[in-house]
Order: C-alpha cells, then sequence, then structure tokens
C-alpha cells in the first residue's frame, strides 16, 4: 500500500475552543462558569463521541411506516440514533432549562450548551429551540392554565416527563407570509376548539405539543385575524389526534430531522390569548429560535474550523503541509476573523436576551435586543454557508467526499439562511426595528465596547455614519429603502461585530493573548460597509427577462 492519508481529528470542542472559553470567562461570574462546567465538559464528550460514530457508522435517516402489517393507519415515525439520545442529553445536561432558570446568564449558559451539542444532535436542537420557543411565548401569553400544564414538561430536567413542542407556521400559500394561513379553528358545540387544514413544513411533528397559527371561522384576511393555538399531538393511549402525516421531506439537508407535511382533521386545540393577532402572540418565540439559529450556525462554523485547521496540519502537499503554504494560512485566518465576530454578536444576543427577560434594561436595552436578533440570525447564516464551502474546497476533493462527514455541514448550513426567515424576511424585520430607533442603539453600544479615538473606533463610526446617510437618502422612497436593506443589515451586523471583537481583544491583552486582536484588526480590514446602492432602477431592468 502507498501512502495513505491521515484523517481531521476533532479537537474536544469545549476544552480546546479558545474562542467559547475566552468569552465564557470573560463575561459569566465566576461562580456561574463553575456550576455550568460539567455540563459544557460532558457536551464536549459527546460531540467527540458523535463526530467518531458518524465517521464510522453509515448515516442513517428517519423513516415513516404511514401503516402497519394489518392495515391500521399508525403513522409511525423512526428515529435516527442521536435522535433516541436526544431527549436523555438535552434533559441531563439541562440543554433547554438551562435558559429558564432565574439568572440573567442563564440564556448564555443555556447557549453555550447549544453551541457544543447541536452538531452532534443532528439538529434535534431544532425541536429544542421551537420548545425553548414555545415555552418563551407561553410565559409572555400569562396563560396560567396553559403554563402549568406545559412548562413542566418543557422545562423538564427528566427525559422520562419531558415534552417537545413543535411550532406550526408554514403552509403551501404562506411560508414567509405567515398571513395567507389557510388553517382553520372551529369551535364544537361543546365549546372544544378544533384545527383543520394542511400544514407544509412541519419540523417538530415528533413533538407531544405544538403552538400552531389558524384562522378562527369567520375571521377576516391577512396576519392580525389569526390565532395561536397550543395543541397536543397524541392522546394518552399514544394514538395521533386528528393528525395524519402525509409524508417525510426530501430536502437538501438535515436529514436526520424528520421534517413533515401533515393534515390537521379535528386536532384539539386551546387559544393561547385573545382570538386575533396570533403573529403578535408568538413573537417571542420567533425571536428566540432565531437565536437558537443563530447559535447552531457559529457551531456549525466552529466544527468545520477546528476540522480545517486540524486538517492543515496533517495534510502535506508541494513539500509542506498547508498550513505553512501562505495562501492556505491567509484562507483560514480570513475565516477564523469572520467566525469570532458571527461568534462575538451571536452570544452578546444570548447575554442580551438573559438579562432583559430577567429586567436588566440598563444591560439590555430591549431596543437594541430587538435589533440585533434579526442581524445576528441573517448574518451567521450567511457567514456559515460561506465558512462552510470554503472549508470543503480547503480540503481538496476529500471535503466533496461524502464518508468524510464533510460535505454535510456544507448542505447542513444552507438550511440557516431559510428557517425562521429567509434574509430578506429578516433585512425586512431590521427595517421595522429600526423603524421605531433608528441605529442610536447600536451607535451607544459602539461608544461603550471601543475606546473613543481608536483607529478601530474611527471605522466602526464610519460605517455607521454611511449607513445613516444611507438611510436618510432613501428615506422617502419605500422600494428603496427596502432594496438597500440586505446592504444595511450586513453593515450594521458588521459594525456592531467589530465593536464586540475589539472588547475582546482588550481582554485577550490582560490575559496575553494576541490571537483576539489578531482577529479584530483582520475582520476590521475585511471591510465593516456591505451597503447597496441606493439606486434601484436597474434591478426591474435587470430582473425580467
Ligand atoms: C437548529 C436551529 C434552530 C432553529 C429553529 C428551526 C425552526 C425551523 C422551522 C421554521 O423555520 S418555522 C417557520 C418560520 N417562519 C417564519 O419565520 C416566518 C417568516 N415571516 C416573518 O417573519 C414575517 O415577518 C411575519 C410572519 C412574522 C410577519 O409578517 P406580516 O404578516 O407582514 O405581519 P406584520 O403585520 O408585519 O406583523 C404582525 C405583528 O407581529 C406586528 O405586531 P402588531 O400586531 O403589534 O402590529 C409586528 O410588529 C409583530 N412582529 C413581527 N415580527 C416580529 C414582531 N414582533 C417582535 N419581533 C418580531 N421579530
Amino acid at each position: 500500500m502507498g501512502f495513505t492519508q491521515d484523517a481531521p481529528q476533532l479537537a474536544h470542542p469545549f476544552r480546546h475552543d479558545r474562542v467559547l472559553g475566552a468569552w465564557l470567562a470573560a463575561r459569566l461570574p465566576p461562580e456561574r462558569l463553575a456550576a455550568t462546567t460539567p455540563d459544557l465538559q460532558a457536551l464536549g464528550d459527546y460531540a467527540v463521541m458523535a463526530w467518531e460514530r458518524r465517521c464510522r457508522t453509515p448515516r442513517t435517516e428517519p423513516v415513516l411506516t404511514a401503516w402497519d402489517a394489518w392495515g391500521k393507519r399508525v403513522d409511525r415515525i423512526a428515529l435516527t440514533p442521536a435522535w433516541e439520545e436526544g431527549p436523555g442529553i438535552a434533559t441531563r445536561h439541562g440543554v433547554l432549562a438551562a435558559g429558564h432558570e432565574r439568572s440573567p446568564w442563564a440564556r448564555a449558559e443555556s447557549f453555550a450548551r447549544v453551541f457544543l451539542y447541536h452538531v452532534a444532535s443532528e439538529f434535534y436542537c431544532c425541536p429544542l429551540a421551537m420548545t425553548d420557543g414555545a415555552a418563551t411565548a407561553l410565559r409572555a401569553s400569562g396563560n396560567v392554565a396553559l403554563m402549568e400544564r406545559a412548562l413542566p414538561r418543557f422545562l423538564s430536567r427528566d427525559p422520562a416527563t419531558f415534552w417537545l413542542s413543535g411550532q406550526w407556521m408554514t403552509e403551501t400559500p404562506g411560508g414567509s407570509d405567515v398571513g395567507r394561513t389557510e388553517t382553520t379553528a372551529r369551535q364544537d358545540t361543546d365549546g372544544q376548539w378544533r384545527l383543520y387544514g394542511r400544514k407544509w413544513f412541519s419540523s417538530a411533528v415528533v413533538g407531544e405539543a405544538a403552538l400552531a397559527l389558524a384562522r378562527p371561522e369567520g375571521a377576516g384576511d391577512g396576519t392580525a385575524a389569526l390565532a395561536l393555538f397550543y395543541v397536543e399531538t397524541k392522546d394518552e393511549s399514544g394514538a395521533w389526534r386528528g393528525i395524519t402525516i402525509d409524508r417525510l421531506k426530501k430536502k437538501l439537508g438535515t436529514h436526520e430531522l424528520p421534517t413533515a407535511e401533515i393534515h390537521l382533521d379535528g386536532l384539539p386545540a386551546t387559544p393561547v390569548g385573545p382570538l386575533d393577532h396570533g403573529v403578535r402572540q408568538i413573537a417571542p418565540m420567533l425571536n428566540v429560535t432565531r437565536t437558537w439559529n443563530a447559535v447552531c450556525a457559529v457551531a456549525t462554523m466552529a466544527r468545520a474550523l477546528s476540522l480545517a485547521r486540524d486538517y492543515a496540519t496533517r495534510r502535506t502537499a508541494f513539500g509542506r503541509r498547508l498550513v505553512d503554504h501562505p495562501l492556505h494560512a491567509r484562507t483560514l485566518a480570513d475565516m477564523q476573523a469572520e467566525y469570532e465576530a458571527a461568534f462575538a454578536l451571536t452570544f452578546h444576543v444570548a447575554e442580551l436576551l438573559g438579562h432583559a427577560e430577567h429586567g436588566d434594561d440598563a444591560a439590555a436595552p430591549a431596543a437594541l435586543l430587538r435589533l440585533l436578533t434579526p442581524l445576528a440570525k441573517l448574518w451567521t447564516a450567511k457567514t456559515a454557508i460561506a465558512v462552510t464551502s470554503e472549508v470543503l474546497e480547503s480540503f481538496g476533493g476529500a471535503g466533496y467526499i461524502e464518508d468524510t462527514g464533510l460535505p454535510q455541514l456544507l448542505r447542513d448550513a444552507q438550511v440557516y439562511a431559510i428557517w425562521e426567515g429567509t434574509t430578506n424576511v429578516l433585512s425586512l424585520d431590521m427595517l421595522r426595528a429600526l423603524g421605531a430607533t433608528g441605529i442610536t442603539p447600536i451607535r451607544s453600544a459602539v461608544a461603550v465596547l471601543a475606546p473613543d479615538g481608536t483607529r478601530e473606533r474611527g471605522a466602526i463610526e464610519q460605517a455607521l455614519d454611511a449607513t445613516e446617510s444611507l438611510l436618510a437618502d432613501v428615506a422617502s422612497d419605500r422600494a428603496a429603502l427596502e432594496a438597500s436593506a440586505r446592504g444595511i443589515a450586513f453593515t450594521l451586523a458588521r459594525a456592531m461585530a467589530a465593536a464586540l471583537l475589539v472588547r475582546a481583544a482588550g481582554q485577550g491583552a490582560t490575559t496575553g493573548d494576541a490571537r483576539p486582536a489578531a482577529a479584530c484588526r483582520r475582520f476590521i480590514a475585511r471591510g465593516l460597509d456591505r451597503l447597496d446602492l441606493p439606486a434601484h432602477e436597474d434591478d426591474r431592468l435587470l430582473t425580467v427577462e
């Protein structure tokens, strides 16, 4: 046998992750970090085990059995091993429950767990995100009966009592345009509400509960007329309650996640609040699941970069290790800087969310959190796709081969830009938030994070000034404003992330670590301004045949 190539080895995602470790040490109170560390350690161990298992064993996918051998409709879904392990891992290590503890640091501690668990979970984190969102939306609703029924199950630390919740919004006529929902809610003569209709993308169909939007019979059209309902999917015997699973989706990625098309035919449902403005009622859920989306996107980047870094020291070509080739090193370094910026913004949102939920408006101004949540979601999604694509290329042909486990990273990353709102939907959501406050919340945050008079602060202010100038140019032209929204979103995300990297660089200096400052320099050198042209007349000319 001639030459064989060493496979990349996965470094321990907790013990050897400098970026996560530095952030936790700098931000969490020491006693909270000490209490959280055993779970983080265990989730890192699980991640290493799961990666090794993935490299050893052929991939499996969920399988739907619609009918049993005797002609009975059963709609049973067989799950993959990681999904079978999901309830045990998630509850024992408090992946979800930790986020609902009574501490402003609860969200940061929970999202650190999510960061470590996500890739190994094979997207079991998707229904966990929705369960977290459902718990948050039920809390915000103030519906005591539903809170008492559902929260102990959603936030259980025991797999035997744990329930997953779905979020059923997407329909054939309305993906992003949720206001076109066709699912109807009808009340029985005894007062019981029941849901009828078709849900087109149901990712947590295996969940025991869901929050679903439906139009009460006789209500008008549009978003405002939708109501939010809480449903339980199965009866005491384990049989579906008025739900038929039509089929599992064939998707580009997230193959382990059993995304289903389902029909609702009389599913019992309980209104969460008043029978209108359901989107307003589910909005707390959207903002939580969008934060999960961002955390999972940076977790995917961390995994891809960790493997690429390791491989660059194992693979020799043209007489040198890959890492010793200047252009390869430059490519890795550029990605690392983008990743560190994405991480900083995402975990800042996690930190703000925890403080906001505990009423600390000084530490977490509501307007800043509202603005940064869509920015983190949309920007990390796009960055994760770019980084995983580049990482695959850094492996040469091996990155294109299925049983290296690498192509899956890219396929799976593509979903982050689609789930929970596309880049454009999220850019328009940012405009919603900007409408109330402009960019003032970001300016105020930058002023605290990046010392005045420094080169870094100058670059950040320049990007913010350019954004305000563009906003002023398009203020009276809604079409031009919307056409510019992506550019504005990417610029604001980069400016805020740069300010957070300035803070991280300062913290690195106190521990003698020069790498955070290098990441900050590189990220800013790659440019913060991603503004589009204000003129949009050519868009039309260039998009029609
Ligand atoms: C492993 C990673 C984990 C990630 C989780 C994976 C889950 C994957 C499964 C899915 O992707 S589920 C489907 C997700 N679908 C979406 O995210 C829908 C995308 N569409 C939107 O986000 C639209 O902007 C939206 C439907 C929310 C609203 O559009 P509309 O119909 O034009 O409604 P409108 O009138 O603008 O907003 C209705 C109300 O909601 C308004 O409040 P008011 O009634 O008080 O005026 C809005 O201000 C409010 N609202 C909308 N977005 C909000 C919000 N409030 C707070 N935060 C927001 N983000």
